[in-house]
């Protein structure tokens, strides 16, 4: 059974347990006399949308250029703080909803067999406590299919529970009230220009009494409760305190156990399309999951602790991002604060991307769709952007957006501010979805999307030396040192940009292929893509960062930028192209024996590339890392602070220790680790379109099924074994390798 269970409430928000439906979500202490609920909504973001675009970067944009390849790096960088930052500087913070409080009485004396936990397999959250007054019991669950949460209290005592509910958001917010006997709201609104946000609590009693005081909603001696509880902005709901009456109307009319059916049938169906399995120590699935961390982390094996880590980050994604959400922002949607770290954003350098590399291979592909909507919500402020700051057709973005789907520049940071690339990144989102399902109808909606952002780079390049490079930019979020000493981070044709570029146009020349448009863009786009700045390699055996051979200021820096090439992208691979997978591996050894993988997301990328150079103990080496050091007691991936994108980036990784591919080739176990002797896995996605059962012994393949959805004509490659197959729409296929 897969589950995050402990034996006394938490003390801290990092060892609270996160439920959510996508759009809604929830922090539980399991405290026994105080109940406490840290509360989110997705579309809590402080203020309203703001055109930054700076007026003065586009005719400062050729200065600015010339000083750069004129090697004035200085100049240039202090020009681009004045003309290209936003104004103001930034984007909007997203916020917590606020907090609820349960206040028992009449739970008397020691409290005894006290137990929280997570059920991974059915998304609810439990509390079960003995104290003199008899047992106690709590179940809660965020339901997506109703749009509330429930939390279901009952007792042993007939008339056991007592208690007084209170809603609070520190000092923001307006009003706080009874709006019926057994109901309680509380609202505001989000500063100027933004949003109205509401929140509200019903208590459906069985036996007792049940009344409102002022703010405080009590019940009084009641056989058990289902309490019921949603929130909401005028983002999505106008008529904000009528929709949000509605929902609770029509929840309370399913009794609890209809509520709790409807949330677990939902839940399961995604959750258990997939199934990873290794022979564990059955000593440590014993252990609450505080001490299992804490042994871990004192060095003791815990082979199983990554079938859990994988399960979780399934969890999580199901959790905060489903069809109809923003998507999983830094803290995916569980975030305490009214200012958090980097405001809670979509950092779209790597994190907002990491978050969602796990979608598709574990086969929750309709998770993936809010990026795609956000992608789209970025759009026209994007098309802004480019003409307004570079005098450009097409779609740009750098590296921050928020809920507005703001592309201005982010911060005065230059490292990492100056970067035009967010919506070419996000853009090969889209193709990976179109890969791992051959969607047409999906690429025929998006291919306009990925071909402006395409379009802004053929005005955005610049030409030098012979190639097309993109210029004003940064290798996120490195600072190299020129030969005199100076130091820059501003720099024309950085690697990473023109490898996001070799998948953004090639994707775009597949899609225009596969719909039939042929057009002036898409030729264009042809041309240019022979002439980016091939990835190269440097003095130490390395992958070029930037597009001379500069020394980095830090050489063990969390970003490994240059490597997006080996992953998410297969630009390297090990067999393709053994001289630069190489140059890869020696680019991660001098990054790690710099102190380098110290952030959670950053270890978590690393896992990913040591898989994509198919070195498993390598692979697990660093996953056992990230367990160790960047983990907090709920499990949430500490950057630190609590950053989502090391939970995703490990659960995807650990998939792209089982299989890869591409639509050409399949390869299995790429970089299966010893620890993971035995084991089997159930139901990962592969691109081309199907699903992949594999199980083995001793290290050794044993079993392998390939299930195709479409057609699917593919190479299927286990260790020197290669075999070429050739599957019908709905065909299933048992391989046998030897
Ligand atoms: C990027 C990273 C930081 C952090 C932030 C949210 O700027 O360099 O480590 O993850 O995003």
């Amino acid at each position: 059974m897969s589950r995050l269970w402990y034996e006394k409430p938490a003390a801290l928000w990092e060892e609270a347990l996160p439920l959510g439906n996508g759009r809604m979500g929830g922090m539980v202490f399991g405290g026994v006399r105080e109940e406490h609920l840290q509360l989110n909504e997705d579309s809590v973001w402080y203020g309203g949308y703001i055109d930054r675009n700076n007026p003065d970067a586009l005719k400062n944009l050729p200065k600015i250029r010339k000083l750069i390849l004129e090697g004035k790096i200085r100049e240039a960088e202090e020009l681009m703080i004045y003309a290209l930052s936003g104004t103001p500087q930034s984007q909007r913070p997203y916020q917590s909803l606020g907090d609820f409080y349960l206040r028992f009485s009449g739970i008397e004396g020691e409290t005894e067999a006290y137990e929280r936990s997570l059920s991974l397999s059915d998304a609810i959250h439990r509390v079960s406590f003995q104290t003199n007054s008899g047992n106690y019991h709590r179940e809660t669950f965020f339901s997506y299919p109703d749009n509330v949460m429930v939390m279901r209290l009952t007792a042993e005592k007939k008339g056991g529970i007592s208690f007084s509910a209170l809603l609070v958001r520190e000092r923001y917010y307006d009003h706080a009230l009874g709006i019926d006997k057994d109901t309680i709201m509380l609202d505001g609104n989000l500063g100027q220009g933004g949003l109205e946000f509401a929140m509200m609590a019903k208590a459906v009693t069985e036996g007792g009494t049940c009344e409102v005081i002022g703010e405080h909603l009590i019940v009084r001696e009641a056989d058990a409760v289902t309490l019921l509880f949603t929130a909401g902005t005028t983002f999505r709901f106008p008529d904000l305190k009528k929709a949000l009456e509605e929902i609770l109307k029509e929840s309370s009319e399913y009794s609890y156990e209809e509520l709790k059916k409807r949330h677990i049938k939902d839940y399961r169906e995604l959750f258990h399309r997939v199934e990873f399995q290794v022979k564990e120590e059955v000593e440590a699935d014993k252990l609450p999951t505080d001490k299992r961390l804490a042994a871990l982390q004192e060095g003791k094996a815990d082979t199983g602790f990554a079938r859990l880590y994988f399960n979780y980050g399934r969890y999580l994604l199901i959790s905060c991002s489903r069809e109809g959400s923003l998507p999983a922002n830094l803290q995916g949607i569980w975030n305490k604060d009214m200012r958090p770290a980097w405001d809670s954003k979509y950092t779209i350098n790597i994190n907002t991307e990491m978050n969602y590399w796990p979608a598709e291979v574990c086969n929750l592909s309709e998770c993936h769709r809010p990026l795609f909507d956000h992608i789209k919500r970025m759009m026209p402020k994007g098309r802004k952007t480019a003409e307004k700051m570079y005098g450009c057709r097409g779609f740009v973005a750098h590296h921050n957006t928020d809920i507005w789907g703001d592309t201005a520049v982010q911060d005065h940071w230059i490292p990492g501010s100056y970067w035009v690339m967010g919506a070419a990144w996000l853009c090969t989102h889209y193709w990976m979805h179109y890969e791992y399902t051959g969607d047409e109808k999906f690429l025929a909606e998006v291919f306009p999307v990925m071909k402006e952002a395409a379009l802004f780079f053929l005005d955005y390049m610049i030409e030098d030396k012979g190639y097309l490079k993109t210029c004003p930019s940064v290798s996120p979020e490195n600072i190299y040192i020129l030969p005199d000493g100076t130091r820059g981070a501003v720099s024309a044709g950085v690697t990473m940009d023109n490898q996001i570029l070799r998948d953004l146009f090639s994707q775009c020349l597949k899609a225009a292929e596969i719909l039939h448009i042929q057009d002036e863009i898409t030729e264009q786009i042809g041309k240019a893509i022979m002439q980016l700045v091939p990835t190269g390699i440097g003095k130490y055996g390395q992958i070029l960062e930037w597009a001379e051979d500069y020394e980095e200021q830090e050489p063990g820096h969390r970003h490994i930028s240059h490597l997006y090439g080996l992953h998410p992208s297969d630009q390297i691979t090990v067999d393709g192209t053994p001289e630069l997978a190489k140059a890869a591996s020696r680019t991660l050894e001098r990054r790690l024996s710099h102190g380098g993988g110290h952030t959670g997301w950053s270890r978590a990328w690393i896992i990913n590339l040591y898989a994509r150079l198919w070195d498993g103990e390598k692979a697990y080496y660093n996953l056992e890392q990230l367990f160790s050091k960047s983990t907090l007691p709920n499990l949430f991936d500490n950057h630190p602070p609590f950053q989502i994108d090391g939970n995703f980036g490990g659960t995807a990784a650990i998939a792209e220790m089982l299989v890869q591919s591409t639509v050409e080739r399949i390869v299995l176990l790429p970089a299966l680790p010893k620890a993971w002797k035995d084991g089997s896995v159930k139901g990962l996605r592969v691109k081309g379109g199907a699903s992949l059962c594999l199980e083995w012994q001793e290290g050794c393949l044993t079993g392998c099924s390939l299930k195709a959805d479409k057609e699917l004509h593919t190479i299927v490659v286990y260790g020197v074994y290669k075999e070429e197959i050739h599957l019908q729409a709905g065909e299933e296929k048992q391989l046998v390798f030897r």
